[in-house]
This record gives structure tokens, sequence and C-alpha cells, in this order.
């Protein structure tokens, strides 16, 4: 009669709340993804020196749908903004921009990549970007809404071309 059916329960209790926390890093938000019918792949971001205001991400879209993408904003906890960037040639030299948008056709993959082109501009850090850790992203796509990355901060191989690029 005097079973005691709660002698285990502050231990389940426990285990579920602890649950839900451990698969907080790393899986709770992807490396790479898909959002509609777009694939991310690739996000990463390039280690910063201390004390560097800025610094630069890196991913790939595909469209695999048969509609236009539009990526329209970007956003991190790691900078109090981003800004999505392209190179330009203005006579002889090669400047980058903040663009409103981005658009990848139907069947193109955009591939961004250390050294030229578009890439995701991180304004004023909140600390340096350290090889090894992580940096959410969380990307806006006109339609198809938003969806929430991790850039793994890497020497990218080119690692000396790509910061020619970032002098702000
Ligand atoms: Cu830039």
């Amino acid at each position: 009669m005097p079973s005691r059916p709660n002698r285990r329960l502050p231990a389940l209790a426990t285990l579920a709340l602890l649950l839900p926390l451990a698969a907080l890093p790393g899986t709770a938000l992807a490396h790479e993804g898909a959002l509609d019918d777009l694939r991310i792949a690739h996000p990463f971001a390039l280690p910063t020196p201390p004390g560097a205001p800025n610094g630069a991400a890196y991913l790939d879209i595909t469209v695999n749908g048969e509609r236009p993408a539009r990526l329209i904003g970007v956003e991190s906890p790691a900078s109090d903004r981003v800004e999505i960037h392209t190179l330009r040639l203005d006579g002889e030299t090669m400047t980058m921009r903040p663009v409103e948008a981005l658009e990848i056709a139907p069947g193109e993959t955009l591939t961004m990549r250390p050294g030229g082109g578009p890439h995701l501009m991180l304004l004023e850090l909140k600390a340096p970007l350290v090889a090894g850790e992580s940096v959410p992203l969380t990307l806006e796509f006109a339609e198809r809404g938003r969806m929430a990355v991790e850039a793994w901060v890497q020497d990218a191989m080119t690692g000396s071309e790509a910061a020619d690029g970032h002098h702000h």
C-alpha cells in the first residue's frame, strides 16, 4: 500500500529541464539548411583581430524552385547590424557598397567567397570573431521569410586576399 509513486519525480523533472538546454548548442541552429525552395550551404565568417570594428560572413544560396529569390536582410547578435555588400568596379578600383537586396535566379547558386563578390558585412562587432566559434545569422528573404543559420568562424584558404576587400 505505501507505494511511493512520487519518489522518482524529482529526478525526472530535472532531466526534463536539462534536456532542452543540452540541445541548445549546435543543434538549435542548423549549420546548413533549407527554407522553402532555397538551400543555404557553407555559412562561415572570417576571424577578426582584436579591436576590428567589422567582420565578414559568406554563404551559398541555391534556388531550387522556379521563382527568383531576394535576400533582403540579415541580422546577427554578434554585431550592431549586418549589411549585404557587393563589389563593383569604379574605374579601376573595386569598391564595395551596401545593396538593398541580392537577387538569385531560379536554378542558380550564389556563392559568396572572400576575395571578391557579394558578402555579408557585420558592422560594429560586439566581440572579435574567434576561429572555432560560430556566429548566428538570420537571413530574411522576400516572400519566403526568415531562416537562421550558424556561420562557423574559420580562416578561409584565401585569408590574406579576404582581408583586402574589407577596409571600411
Ligand atoms: Cu564589405
